[in-house]
């Protein structure tokens, strides 16, 4: 039933919060070093280790989601403003010429650090469609 269906979903979103604090929490609370470039009360940006281009970093935000799939209607504000600094920090890192935003989720879209992050990556040129 669709009852049982969101227990199931509650159970894995039990689980992912139980996997809490992530290597981007720790990084959010300044327990290991990240290249942090921006941060503010609602999220930190700093570079991807592993850059896919000249120009790669993520905005995560300070609450720990595990995943866009786990979002609700109250991080309504919360998403805008972590894509309006993705924008900003976009237009900081002069990514004049365009840019791409990533949300990986789940398995299937091979997210690996179960906390909410937006990935922009620039400075090449990017194809379609994605591997
Ligand atoms: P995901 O597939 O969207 O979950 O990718 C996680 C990203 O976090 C990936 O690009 C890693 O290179 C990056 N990353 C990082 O920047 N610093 C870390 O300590 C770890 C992963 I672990």
């Amino acid at each position: 039933s669709s009852c049982q269906d969101d227990e199931v979903s509650k159970a894995q979103t039990a689980q992912k919060l139980n996997q809490q604090p992530t290597i981007f929490s720790k990084i959010v609370d300044k327990k290991i070093p990240a290249d942090i470039i921006f941060e503010d009360n609602q999220c930190v940006v700093f570079r991807d280790v592993n850059p896919q281009g000249p120009v790669h970093f993520l905005v995560v935000p300070r609450k720990p989601i595990p995943g866009l799939s786990d979002v609700q209607d109250g991080d309504e504000l919360l998403l805008g403003h972590l894509l309006i600094v993705a924008k900003k920090m976009a237009e900081k890192e002069k990514l004049l010429d365009g840019y791409r935003l990533v949300i990986n989720n789940g398995r299937h879209g091979a997210q690996s650090v179960h906390h909410l992050h937006i990935h922009v990556i620039g400075g090449r040129q990017m194809n379609w469609p994605p591997g």
